[in-house]
């Protein structure tokens, strides 16, 4: 069973971390329906969506993604790198102790989800200004009983890798090639995004399709033409945050039922 962890939207979803991009008005209850569409496009994919308990207190909770790592062995718990952040994990954690063993990033390092993009056993890592090294060399230490290769990755201009670089096949990545260099993965070929889509890179992998905004309909066609599967959903207040598509769920194999 492919288990996907959301969370509701909080009430105060206005008042989000902002780093890249000017504050603007967020409609709530548009941003509640996109999700549910958000939600709706996992399900239809095949996978199971597990609420994890809202935080309506806390404005970027819905952003699960940078909270925890799923692996297939184990779920690190991060430690994000806004400070605002880092009471989101112990919700997280709740839910994801029924499916995996947990492992934590502890004081001194940050490590944010979205900068995590894993591709096979290969562990990409953002030096982003959310994940410092200390959060780096915590993740690897904790992997180190699995083949895990962790690979520091430099990038520029945007909050996370993730915004930057995204798996979209099996040996494709969806990439803006301003923020990250496409050399920093070999093995890969990519799809750049169009240049008048520089947030179009986020993009979410799941059974040979993907979930991606609609608002960036010339990447879409550049994926499709690529001979990827796009399944556009609307997220255009979630973008107001700051978020993506990757950022509002934390996908993994499990053997146990949704409760
Ligand atoms: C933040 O700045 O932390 C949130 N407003 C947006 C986080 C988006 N997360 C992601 O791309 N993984």
């Amino acid at each position: 069973m492919l288990v996907a962890v959301t969370r509701a939207i909080s009430p105060t979803l206005a008042d989000c971390e902002l780093t890249h991009l000017a504050r603007e008005p967020i409609d709530v209850a548009h941003a509640i329906e996109e999700h549910d569409r958000y939600e709706d496009a996992l399900r239809a994919l095949g996978a199971t969506v597990v609420r994890a308990a809202p935080e309506p207190d806390l404005p970027d909770a819905v952003f699960v993604e940078d909270a925890a790592l799923a692996l297939d062995e184990v779920a690190v718990i991060t430690r994000p790198g806004a400070a605002t952040r880092r009471r989101e994990t112990e919700s997280l954690a709740s839910t994801l102790r029924d499916y995996r063993k947990l492992l934590w990033i502890r004081a001194g390092g940050t490590l944010d989800g979205g900068d995590v993009l894993r591709v096979g056993r290969r562990l990409y890592v953002g030096q982003s200004s959310r994940t410092n090294r200390d959060g780096i060399a915590q993740l690897e230490a904790l992997l180190a009983s699995w083949d895990y290769e962790i690979i520091p990755v430099p990038l520029t201009g945007c909050l996370h890798l993730k915004s930057a670089v995204t798996q979209v096949g099996e040996q494709l990545l969806l990439i803006n090639p301003r923020w990250v260099r496409p050399a920093c993965f070999p093995s890969m070929e990519t799809v750049d995004i169009a240049p008048a889509e520089p947030l179009g890179a986020n993009a979410l992998w799941i059974e040979n399709a993907v979930i991606y905004p609609e608002h960036y309909p010339q990447t879409a066609e550049r994926l499709e033409r690529a001979g990827v599967r796009v399944v556009p959903v609307p997220c255009t207040e979630l973008a107001k945050a700051e978020g993506g598509v990757t950022c509002c769920s934390v996908l993994f194999e499990s053997e146990v039922s949704a409760a």
